[in-house]
């Protein structure tokens, strides 16, 4: 634990300094949609220093490497005040990139690009920077929490983009906020399951002990965050299943889905014995119960959730349902470990849903 608490320090530390030293992309954001390879593609940004110069890259894949598309120049005088004083500077460049610059997806089509200062890089950030922003009140919250994982590196998809494997099918049309597992075609099932699996890491396991599981304030609201943490890494990936980074939602009362049986295995030589607490890697335990037949109880649907008046009650009447879930599911998803099973993250997705049901009650 103290030493995954060091390391998030110096992270913000080597965050503050770099970011002094330079600034941001918004535009485009990790993730963005254009409407064609044609379209034009509108850079921005801010710089923390006046008349900066502004080198705009692309990945050229007929190259393999970066190249300046186009430069900008940040502007002379302040431009936006950040609430915590700070003064920024602006900066834009506009151009379509051409066709060597984009490569094809399962349908459509990518761009990666970047943009860069003498010395440094401009930090590139997530779709929800906007929310981000109002939760960040200073520049460097602000660019330690809005940040994409890919930073600097931003990718720019076109609108038909899909992520996945070839000949898999896209998401319908109809926009939904979040889908099932069971609506999601197996072989895209196997890629959402792959980009749950690149999340874990040890440092995300061991998040999982600072949870309280025994007070309903923090076994609902801490599992929620957690939840968002990861659906802030998915939501880069331009897959039409995850709308927004949203992890889809495993009914309990159905068999997993074979794609999703897996628990990730740790790196070579560091599976620990029960905990990954005091251990560098975790707990990989295959699921012993791929099909518990463990659904929603009546009690727990949205509408009879309502009986319950506050928050503790509703703990109540979740936490033992919720604990036999995992106890029945067996191996890793029976231990603290268990966020290494990415059907974790899914299975929270409905204890998390049964939340928002209660919280939408008159
Ligand atoms: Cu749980």
């Amino acid at each position: 634990m103290r030493t995954s608490i060091h390391r998030s320090l110096l992270t913000v530390l080597m965050a503050a300094v770099l970011m002094m030293a330079s600034g941001c992309m918004l535009s485009p954001y990790d993730g963005q949609r254009v409407s064609t390879t044609a379209s034009s593609i509108s850079f921005s940004g801010y710089d923390l220093s006046p008349n900066k110069n502004v080198s705009i890259q692309a990945w050229n894949h007929g190259l393999g490497q970066w190249v300046q598309v186009g430069t900008a120049t940040s502007s002379s005088t302040v431009s936006i005040t950040y609430p915590d004083g700070t003064e920024l500077y602006s900066w834009s460049f506009s151009a379509a990139l051409p066709a060597a610059y984009w490569a094809a997806g399962t349908s459509g089509h990518y761009a990666r690009v970047r943009s860069m200062g003498d010395d440094y890089n401009y930090i590139s950030v997530r779709g929800d920077w906007g929310s981000c922003f109002n939760e960040s009140p200073t520049v460097t919250d602000f660019s330690n929490n809005c940040r994409s994982h890919r930073n600097p590196e931003a990718y720019v998809y076109t609108n038909d983009y899909q992520h996945g494997p070839p000949g898999c099918a896209n998401a319908p049309a109809t926009s939904k906020t979040r889908y099932t597992l069971a609506e999601i075609p197996a072989c895209q099932r196997a890629a959402v399951f792959g980009l749950q699996q690149q999340y874990i890491t040890h440092d995300i396991v061991l998040g999982h002990y600072d949870i309280n599981h025994s007070l309903a304030t923090s076994f609902f609201g801490d599992h929620r965050k957690y939840l968002q943490n990861m659906e802030k890494f998915l939501m880069v990936y331009g897959n039409k299943w995850l709308p927004s980074g949203r992890i889809p939602l495993w009914d309990s009362g159905t068999a997993i889905p074979a794609e999703f049986t897996g628990v990730k295995p740790p790196p070579a030589g560091q599976n620990c014995t029960s905990t990954s607490e005091g251990c560098t890697g975790w707990y990989s335990s295959p699921l012993t119960n791929t099909n518990p037949l463990h659904p929603r109880p009546s009690n727990l649907l949205a509408g009879n959730v309502c009986q319950y008046t506050t928050l503790d009650q509703l703990f109540s009447a979740t936490h033992h349902w919720h604990n036999s879930l995992h106890t029945k599911v067996g191996g890793t998803m029976a231990t603290f470990d268990s966020p290494a099973a990415p059907i974790f993250w899914n299975w929270h997705t409905l204890v998390d849903q049964i939340w928002r049901d209660w919280e939408a009650c008159p």
